[in-house]
Parts: structure tokens; C-alpha cells; sequence
């Protein structure tokens, strides 16, 4: 199924008076504060973000999935549907790709079919958390940080591997999750274990291309119990500055433990030149990879809040970060709760280009607490849904992407074209 720009356009019609409206009213109220409201939206517009291959498919629990029919069953599929959610928001326009789920069979076809959606390619990620049926040493006690030298061989391998589909397609960096930890104490040895796993990684890092990077994530518990080799963004950060220049931490919202201050994790970064890229979900009580702003908006807004200054500083050496959603989904239409997603991050980061950044640091010189809370909450509280409705309808898309997902049947035509019980890989 393809989404025609004149259906778009047709639904958009009959919305627009209501958008007219709001987005008028906004737009006195932020010009009279001296601020253009254009250059809001088009930096809105050109603020994308990447669609992760498996976040198309239903996920569920290791207790159980509930598929709701028409999902991608190939990467033309899966490349369809992130061309479908970027024909309604003009805000997905790359994908990121998972290893070995998503390997081209066809290099040419594959990047002509992501050009005529438009989309680009993301980080592509490598998988060594799980056993795949061909391969040869097993994963269970880890990867990269394994005792045994050739279990490392074969994931250093792997990710070389990856690396070059990445090349092939276009892709500019690679993202490595380890799942490598123990599950009780004294299983592993702390230091040997991190030891091999920078030595493991300097040999991928060895084997990139030189305009690539490198992007480490990190997560301190799941899918072991008692300790991960990459545990905090201080570990990650450890091996990124060993590793060399194009090495980075790469921050997930749902790999801290509860009440992290992940703002403060991204302005340290960003001051170090070290943030390389993002992995947005959000949760509640750990990696629950539930709807971006669903549970905790204002802590969305306040890692926005650091993630624009640290952009506008132009003293900076951190690179513009890597922007990509990773969430799962057990009970929402995936392709809706990545709507919803996409407009939170939307939303929260038009707010924290709001903030007057001047008045707050007048505000925290003075030591203000009072007068520094109301202007980020000034800005938070500021209804910018209209603004990114005219971001959209400026560049052809969706005044409501949900709404116009439904209008349009999107997921009763997928279902119709691939089956009820077609079943995305790579989750
Ligand atoms: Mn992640």
C-alpha cells in the first residue's frame, strides 16, 4: 500500500479550519515574545527520526505476543511501512536495520525502493544476544566479553559483517547492544570481562570505514540479572573514549534504573563531545519500550531542554546526534504507537526550543530556583501541537497522522495484502 499525496491532502482540507485557528492563535503568542514561529517549524521539519526494523512488528513479552495481522514480512515490507508512517508525518524519514533479520539480498533494489520512499538509512545494529541456526559457537555466556577467544572471534566477525551491509546500503555508523552480563555473583570476572570486551570492540572499531562511528549502548540489568558488562553510560563512555574519536555513547530512555537523572547523563556527555545518538521509548518501572511520552513527558521536555542547548552551543565538539525510536509494542497498532512517538518527540523538542535561554541562565546566575522553574515551565506548558500540524502540512503530510492512518484503512490494506498471520522478523 502507498499513501497518494491528493488523499493526504483531502483529509488535510477538511481539518483545516480548526488548524487555521489554533495555529494563528500560537503563532501571535509566540511572535509577540519576538520568536518565528517559520523557523520553529522548519526546524521541527527537519528533525527526523529513524524507524528501528523491529519496531514494526508486534513485540510482546517473553509471556506471550499478540499479532495483529499485516505485518512486514520482508525488508521491502518493512521499508514500505516506514515509507507509510513518513507519507503521514514527513518525520520518519530513515530506517535503521537489524542483523542478520534484515540482510539485502539485493543492494540496488533495495536502496532504489528506500529512495522512492524517500528514507535513508539509519544505523544498522548487530545481534549478539541470541544464537542464530547457522552459527557455529553459542552466545549464552556472552559475546564480546566471552572466555572463550573464539566466541569473540565470531561476534567481532559478526559485527564486521554487519558493517559492511551498512556500507552497501549507505549507512554511517554502527550501534552495538551487548546483552553480555551474569546472572550471579561471582560468575564473571568484572575486569576480565570488560577488558575483552574493549578488546573485542577495538577490532570492530579497527574495521570500520573512516567516516563511520561507532555507537555503544548501554543497560544495567536484562537479559541478566546480577551484572552487565556495559552497565551505565559511564562504562560506555570508558570504552568509547579508549576506542578512539568516532566512538560514542549511545543513550536508550529505558536502560537506567528508575529516577535516573537522564538529563544530567546527556549534558555530561555533550559536554564531553561523547553523546553519539538516542534510542527514545519510555517506561515505568524499567526497559518497559512503551510510547515515547507516554509515562513521563516533562522528563522528555528536560532531556530536550539539554539536548538543544548543547546543540546551540557552538563552543560544542559534540557531533549532531544520531536520533532513532526503540520501543516495542504489545497491545497498540505498532505502526500508530510510532505516530504517537514520533509527534512526542515532536512536541517536546519545539518546547525546548521555546525556553529562553538567556532569561535561564540570567535566572540560575542570580540563583533563582523560583524564576528558573517558570520559564522552563512556561515552555513546557505551551500547547505546540498546532505548530507541528503545520510542520506536517507544510511538507505534504498529515494535519492528524493517526487520525488519517485510520481514515485510510492503512492497516486493513496491510492486512488484506500479506495475510492476518504474516509475522515480523527481529524482534
Ligand atoms: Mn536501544
Amino acid at each position: 500500500m502507498r499513501i497518494d499525496k491528493n488523499q493526504i491532502n483531502s483529509l488535510n482540507k477538511k481539518a483545516l479550519p480548526d488548524h487555521r485557528e489554533s495555529f494563528e492563535y500560537i503563532s501571535q503568542r509566540l511572535e509577540g515574545k519576538g520568536i518565528s514561529v517559520q523557523k520553529l517549524v522548519q526546524k521541527v521539519q527537519s528533525f527526523q527520526i529513524a524507524i528501528p526494523s523491529w519496531a514494526l512488528g508486534t513485540g510482546g513479552t517473553r509471556f506471550g505476543r499478540f499479532p495483529g495481522g499485516g505485518e512486514p514480512r520482508t525488508l521491502e515490507e518493512k521499508i514500505d511501512d516506514v515509507g507509510l508512517l513518513h507519507a503521514l508525518n514527513a518525520g520518519s524519514g530513515a530506517i535503521s536495520l537489524h542483523i542478520p533479520w534484515d540482510i539485502p539480498k539485493d543492494i540496488a533494489q533495495i536502496k532504489a525502493h528506500a529512495a522512492s520512499h524517500k528514507l535513508l538509512f539509519d544505523a544498522v545494529n548487530s545481534n549478539t544476544f541470541q544464537d542464530q541456526a547457522d552459527q557455529e559457537h553459542s552466545y549464552k555466556f556472552g559475546s564480546l566479553c566471552h572466555t572463550d577467544a573464539q566466541v569473540r572471534k565470531q561476534a567481532v566477525n559478526h559485527n564486521l559483517e554487519v558493517i559492511r551491509h551498512g556500507e552497501a546500503l549507505g549507512s554511517k555508523s554502527l550501534t552495538v547492544w551487548l546483552a553480555d552480563g551474569s546472572s550471579f555473583p561471582g560468575q564473571m570476572n568484572f575486569r576480565k570481562a570488560l577488558q575483552r570486551t574493549l578488546d573485542s570492540l577495538k577490532e570492530i572499531y579497527a574495521g570500520m570505514p573512516d567516516d563511520w562511528k561507532m555507537f555503544i549502548e548501554y543497560k544495567p540489568y536484562e537479559p541478566y540479572f546480577y551484572h552487565t558488562v556495559i552497565q551505565d553510560w559511564g562504562t560506555s563512555h570508558l570504552l568509547a573514549s579508549q576506542l578512539g574519536e568516532r566512538a560514542y555513547t549511545l543513550v536508550d530512555l529505558g536502560h537506567h534504573l528508575p529516577n535516573t537523572n537522564i538529563e544530567q547523563i546527556v549534558a555530561t556527555l555533550m559536554m564531553q563531545g561523547k553523546l553519539g545518538g538516542f534510542h527514545f521509548n519510555d517506561s515505568k518501572f524499567g526497559d518497559d519500550d512503551l510510547t515515547v511520552g507516554a509515562m513521563k513527558p516533562y522528563q522528555l521536555f528536560l532531556i530536550f531542554n539539554e539536548l538543544v542547548e548543547g546543540m546551540q552551543d557552538k563552543e560544542s565538539r559534540n557531533p549532531y546526534p544520531a536520533w532513532m525510536i526503540d520501543a516495542s509494542h504489545n497491545l497498540k497498532d505498532p505502526m500508530e504507537d510510532l505516530l504517537q512517538s514520533v509527534e512526542a518527540i515532536q512536541l517536546a523538542y519545539a518546547q525546548a526550543l521555546l525556553v529562553d535561554r538567556q532569561a535561564l541562565e540570567d535566572a540560575r546566575e542570580a540563583n533563582d530556583p523560583v524564576l528558573a522553574q517558570e520559564i522552563l515551565q512556561d515552555a513546557f506548558r505551551t500547547d505546540v501541537r498546532p505548530l507541528i500540524a503545520e510542520a506536517r502540512m507544510q511538507a505534504d503530510a498529515a494535519l492528524d497522522p493517526v487520525a488519517a492512518f485510520r481514515k485510510l484503512n492503512v492497516r486493513e490494506n496491510l492486512v488484506r495484502e500479506r495475510g492476518k498471520k504474516s509475522m515480523a522478523t527481529g524482534l
